[in-house]
């Protein structure tokens, strides 16, 4: 732990974390200034309840002049380590410190972090689920929604605190050390914020670094740079793999997943306990059943926790089956190369509801996985009509107006063995207030339809 009381702490971004730590470290009786590339007037909101709260803050806008008068800096995730405030901070040797780093300092109850470009969130979650179906008390935040830093201003009273991490807010960590930390995997994104693909991945990387030999690295043995990485950590590791068997950790084998925690001893689990679609979700899921072993729960547990798992809302989530055809709903997919993920899990003929509002994505390059996957495209929206210039002529397509219209055309094009898939490609706000209150319009009309 730190003492913070008198320091002068400059906190960057006024979104759900800035707030969360503006709140911690004025409650630590640090002296908090608080800045956002916004202008204060359209901070009314945080600004107003923070001090309704009665909380020590200032606001200054933000130059980086104000980072004469103070002692340290604490950024939001979604501001870029090349930000000038940042690069000024350093130039002045100003500590620069994660809100994640800034919360694991003060937290008491043991941690498992997850991290990866996908997954993420459904590994959290699925985690989460089972520690609590194990009788354990649990927080579930961080990238997912609640900012750890809100957790260690409380009374900390959970058994376990299960964390999504995304790179952003392991960019500025230096202490930071769970007891289990998982690295599903890397692939290409967010490349704009961290400069190139290495320091996206050293970032992810980071989530090990402080690991000693008594905590747990849960590691993808599919992915290439694994094995340089393995040798660099102290930790304990945990292996999964998909495609081949291990002499230790968890692997597929016939209908099972096996689970082999040392050599010589072994653990199995049906492979059809996974209701969630994809090769990418069994992997999330041998993740979360490593980490919850560790954590001490049941192989009965987790079976029936993972059999009943549908995953997260509005991800490829199972929606429902009707004669025959099943319904995912995969409204969360509001660009091209979400879709494009979508429509690789599944290998039935898929009806593709895509369109919206359009954010111009190269709808294009979809066009050979069209081919391959999709049977019917079925577009809606404002978007409708952009899309049907650029994949029209693909596969089978038909156009309506409004999701609303849209779906019945979809139960009428599907038959037994197929998937109709909500993956959208746009945004929603021509038809919606946002995904969420778009993939619960699809998930009702399936509803009625039994
Ligand atoms: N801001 C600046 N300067 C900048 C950038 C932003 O002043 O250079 C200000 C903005 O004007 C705004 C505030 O910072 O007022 C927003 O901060 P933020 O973008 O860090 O957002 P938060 O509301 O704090 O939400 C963050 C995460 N957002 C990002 O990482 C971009 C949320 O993850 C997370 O749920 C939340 O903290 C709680 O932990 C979202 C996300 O998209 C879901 N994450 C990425 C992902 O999953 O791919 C990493």
């Amino acid at each position: 732990m730190m003492d913070l009381s008198g320091q002068s702490i400059l906190v960057i971004g006024l979104g759900k974390t800035g707030t969360a730590t503006a709140r911690f470290l004025s409650r630590q009786g640090a002296d908090v200034i608080v800045t956002d590339e916004k202008h204060s007037s359209e901070l009314r909101e945080p600004l107003g309840q923070l001090q309704r709260e009665g909380m020590n803050i200032r606001f200054r806008p933000c130059v980086p002049d104000i980072l004469s008068d103070v002692q340290m800096v604490v950024p939001s995730p979604g501001v870029p380590p090349l930000n000038r405030m940042l690069v000024e901070a350093r130039h002045k040797n100003k500590p620069v410190l994660s809100e994640l780093e800034l919360a694991s300092r003060f937290l008491k109850r043991p941690m498992i972090a997850i991290t990866g470009t996908n997954g993420k969130t459904t590994t959290t979650t699925l985690v989460g689920d089972i520690l609590s179906k194990s009788g354990m008390s649990v927080f579930v935040g961080g990238n997912i929604g609640t900012p750890l830093i809100g957790y260690v201003d409380g009374p900390q009273q959970d058994d376990y605190v299960v964390v999504e991490v995304s790179s952003f807010q392991l960019q500025w960590t230096r202490d930071f050390r769970p007891d289990v930390a998982v690295l599903l995997n890397v692939t290409a994104d967010h490349v704009d914020y961290h400069g190139t693909f290495a320091d996206y991945r050293l970032a992810k990387e980071r989530i090990f670094r402080n690991q000693t030999r008594q905590d747990l690295a849960i590691l993808n043995a599919d992915d290439n740079e694994t094995e340089t990485l393995s040798r660099k950590l102290a930790s304990k590791i945990a292996y999964f793999s998909s495609s081949r068997q291990l002499t230790r950790g968890i692997f597929l084998d016939g209908g099972q997943m096996v689970y082999r925690p040392f050599a010589g001893e072994t653990e199995a689990y049906p492979l059809d306990m996974v209701k969630i679609p994809g090769v990418h979700n069994i992997e999330n899921v041998m993740a979360a059943v490593m980490a919850a072993r560790w954590a001490g729960c049941s192989r009965e547990t987790i079976i029936k926790t993972v059999g009943h798992f549908r995953g997260v809302a509005h991800r490829i989530e199972y929606a429902g089956e009707k004669d025959g055809v099943v319904f995912y709903d995969d409204s969360k997919a509001t660009n091209v190369g979400a879709v494009l993920r979508a429509l690789e899990t599944f290998s039935r003929p898929v009806v593709l509801l895509m369109g919206g509002r359009d954010k111009q994505g190269n709808f294009e390059s979809l066009a050979a996985m069209i081919e391959k996957r999709v049977k019917t495209l079925i577009l809606f929206g404002e978007a409708r009509e952009r899309i049907a210039a650029l994949l029209g002529g693909v596969v089978e397509t038909y156009q309506a107006a409004t999701l609303r219209e849209a779906m019945p055309l979809a139960g009428r094009s599907a038959v037994a063995g197929d998937v109709v898939l909500l993956a959208p490609g746009c945004a929603s706000f021509d038809e919606f207030k946002d995904y969420k209150e778009r993939g619960d319009f699809f998930k009702q009309w399936i509803g009625s339809l039994s």
